[in-house]
């Protein structure tokens, strides 16, 4: 066992064990943060999204470097989309739906190139990567047990977007008993008040979802 790493945080300290904390990084997908994908298609301006990517850049390095367990998650549907119901398919008047042709292949469809992870933040080998067809990271996937087995219990969470599937997942992580910490300036919504406002959720009323710290604060404990 390590000794136990505290971060300066809202409502108050997070207090974890690296060695059952993992990161993780929620859909950093090209599909919503680079033109031609699923969040352009919905009308979003990407660039939105991208200031995410240099702090949590430098958290996966520093997260690697002390030997945290590191996840991805990529939100994607089958080829044949056997697993999207129309209750997401018809969901938000887009000029390109789910499973179209796009500029970078099929939109949020498993294999293709717009689905994939960036270029910046791209697994490395022996990191496990959750395909999701949801906005939480637990629904219909292998992450509860793949935490399990390696016996985490603490969340550092990043990734996009804020108010969908980075809340989607901090709430689903709450319920099952893990303690999750949002990094602020590592996790990105289109649109900024709702930025603010999803992350004050989370820390509001005696932390009802977690915490929330910026990278440096995160990186500051690890150092
Ligand atoms: C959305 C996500 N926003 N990863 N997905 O549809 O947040």
């Amino acid at each position: 066992p390590t000794a136990p790493l505290t971060v300066s945080a809202r409502p108050y300290e997070y207090t974890f064990d690296p060695a059952t904390t993992a990161l993780v990084l929620i859909d950093m997908q090209r599909d919503f943060l680079e033109p031609g994908g699923f969040g352009e298609s919905l009308g979003n301006d990407v660039s939105q999204l991208r200031s995410t990517i240099e702090p949590l850049a430098a958290v996966l390095a520093a997260a690697r470097a002390v030997g945290l367990t590191v996840i991805h998650t990529r939100e994607g549907h089958l080829p044949d989309l056997s697993d999207l119901p129309p209750a997401k398919l018809n969901r938000g008047g887009a000029t390109l739906k789910i499973g179209d042709g796009g500029p970078k292949g099929r939109i949020l469809i498993r294999g293709e190139y717009g689905q994939d992870i960036i270029d910046e933040l791209a697994p490395a080998e022996g990191e496990p990567v959750i395909d999701k067809p949801g906005k939480g990271a637990f629904y219909a996937t292998e992450f509860g047990d793949v935490l399990k087995a390696r016996g985490i219990t603490s969340l550092v969470v990043t990734g996009v977007t804020t108010e969908v599937c980075v809340h989607t997942t901090v709430r689903e992580a709450n319920d099952r008993g893990y303690e999750c910490l949002v990094l602020s300036d590592c996790v990105g919504s289109y649109f900024p008040e709702f930025q603010r406002v999803a992350l004050e959720m989370i820390a509001a009323q005696g932390g009802i979802f977690g915490w929330v710290a910026s990278s440096e604060q995160f990186l500051d404990a690890l150092a």
